[in-house]
């Protein structure tokens, strides 16, 4: 196959399709987390008559809201009606599609669109988006991603479901500059919300239930995700997992190249490993015959399997668009890993202490749990209508012990109980009665895991659940994890 890239005959500094219709129109933005916001600023950039609403009415959210009063947009904090006269409702991802205003809407014939929708509607024609779903590994390949196209001297950046809103990626800056390519990282929720979206190339890293409680199911879960593959978009898929193949083939344009990713030998259209060099044998002239090196295993860090799937995927997105050989490799070695993903924290007494609190479904625990030989496991949280059966069954040989926390750590408990008797749980509700002052209920659990483990034994934070229900976030819990290791040592 040859290298796919963008037709030239394409590139204009016009506007997409679009970003007109929004002159004079009364568009609602439901929501003021992230990326509210930016949708407003650039919905009144447009000259829109812009309604915000949140159903919080707290500091926060009115210091958020004050500037976009400023602005010109009206204000709703505490309550979500759907305001009147609403010609477009653009939602934040969180948003439950049962939620009483997007029910208003579909009601009332209202077009719903997310984020991404409306940055696709606003951006220069001329830009490429390659873009990256999945439930486990987003972050870290669109992350990899945008370190290989810089290494090639593109001007990239990443965006979308990693953090920095897509809407801000697609406008002008202040001075005037607006990137060429978007490494896009996308959730089943941007995708459920958006209609006409069609990257360049795109890939489904892998789907594993997640998310089950917002789209009522795996099937309608994983068909959101199917959406990347659009009309046009060269579909890039994860040979080992079932439905990434299966939604390229169902949802993907049979008119564009499948490109498989393997972790061995890459047959004729795909990327995949051979001996310790990550190889080309798709976006090459001749693809039965030559093969490109990418990079060397050593290159990937940490290199466990799920990792190398990433770094493949990043790297058939890169050569979608024409990226040489030696810049997947550079971009790779300069990539920093991301905090909280099987991060080592310290060894003490010859326990190794991993920080996995990234992993907030069964999926990304399973990941890390088989990269070592014998576990003390933490797990627990909210689960999120996912079911921990198999990835107990799957890990009990493993399993020195387990310490579990959190709103569901019944149902862990349960599998525990079920799949693997013979391990050893201890729940941990809260921090200990008489702690020391600064010390937190990570604190209690470390010394459990600390009690439980044995020489040569890894403590592993990997959930397998969300962690709002005790924590912040992940990074929090992830934190107050890693403080506590070091405070054992
Ligand atoms: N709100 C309401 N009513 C509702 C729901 C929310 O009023 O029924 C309000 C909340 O009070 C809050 C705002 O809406 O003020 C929050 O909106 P949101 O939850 O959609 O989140 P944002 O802050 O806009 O952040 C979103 C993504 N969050 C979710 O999808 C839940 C961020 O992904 C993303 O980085 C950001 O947009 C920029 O694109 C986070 C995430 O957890 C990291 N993603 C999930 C994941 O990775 O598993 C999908």
């Amino acid at each position: 196959m040859p290298h796919q890239q963008p037709s030239d005959s394409s590139r204009t500094a016009a506007p997409a399709e679009g970003g007109n219709a929004l002159e004079g129109a009364r568009v609602c933005v439901a929501g003021l987390g992230v990326s509210g916001p930016p949708v407003a600023r650039a919905l009144l950039a447009r000259g829109a008559r812009v309604v915000v609403v949140d159903g919080r009415d707290d500091d926060t959210t009115r210091a958020v809201a004050a500037p976009l009063t400023e602005a010109g947009a009206e204000v709703v904090l505490g309550s979500t009606p759907l305001p009147e006269d609403c010609d477009l409702v653009v939602t934040s991802p969180g948003w439950r599609p049962d939620s009483p205003l997007l029910l208003r809407a579909a009601e009332a014939g209202v077009e719903v669109i997310g984020d991404v929708e409306l940055a696709w509607r606003l951006r220069p024609a001329d830009q490429v988006w390659l873009a990256i779903t999945g439930t486990n590994g987003k972050t870290t390949t669109v992350r990899m991603l945008e370190s290989i196209l810089r290494a090639d001297g593109r001007d990239a950046l990443a965006v979308g479901n990693v953090g920095t809103p897509i809407v801000d990626a697609v406008l002008p800056d202040e001075d005037g500059h607006v990137h060429d390519v978007l490494a896009v990282e996308l959730s089943s929720f941007q995708l459920h919300w958006s209609s006409s979206v069609r990257p360049h190339a795109a890939v489904v890293l892998n789907v594993a239930p997640d998310h089950l409680d917002w789209h009522g199911g795996l099937e309608p879960y994983a068909r959101a995700k199917g959406r990347v593959f659009a009309r046009g978009t060269v579909r890039v898929v994860n040979t080992a997992d079932a439905w990434s193949a299966r939604l390229a083939e169902e949802e993907g344009d049979p008119h564009t190249p499948v490109v498989g990713l393997r972790l061995d030998t890459p047959r004729a259209g795909e990327l995949g490993v051979v001996e310790d060099l990550l190889v080309d044998r798709a976006f090459v002239d001749d693809p039965h015959g030559s093969a490109e090196e990418l990079a060397t295993l050593g290159d990937v860090r940490p290199a466990a399997p799920h990792n190398v799937a990433n770094a493949l995927a990043a790297a058939a997105l890169a050569r979608s668009v024409g990226v040489a050989p030696a810049s997947v490799g550079a971009g790779l070695r300069a990539f920093v890993p991301e905090p909280h993903r099987i991060a080592h924290v310290a060894s003490v007494a010859g326990v190794d202490y991993v920080d996995d609190s990234k992993a907030t479904n069964p999926h990304a625990a399973a990941a890390s749990l088989n990269s070592y030989a014998s576990v003390v496991w933490i797990a627990g949280g909210l689960l999120k209508g996912a079911e921990v059966g198999e990835l107990v069954a799957g890990a009990a040989a493993r399993l020195r012990g387990a310490v579990l926390i959190g709103a569901d750590r019944e149902r862990v408990r349960e599998a525990l109980a079920e799949h693997a008797p013979h391990v050893p749980v201890v729940e941990v509700e809260g921090p200990e009665p008489d702690a020391p002052a600064g010390h937190t209920v990570m604190d209690a659990v470390v010394a459990r895991a600390a009690d439980l483990a044995r020489d040569g034994d890894t403590v592993l934070l990997a959930p397998a659940a969300a962690s709002m229900d005790m924590f912040t976030n992940y990074p929090e819990r992830g934190r107050l994890f890693a403080e506590a290791v070091l405070r054992l040592r």
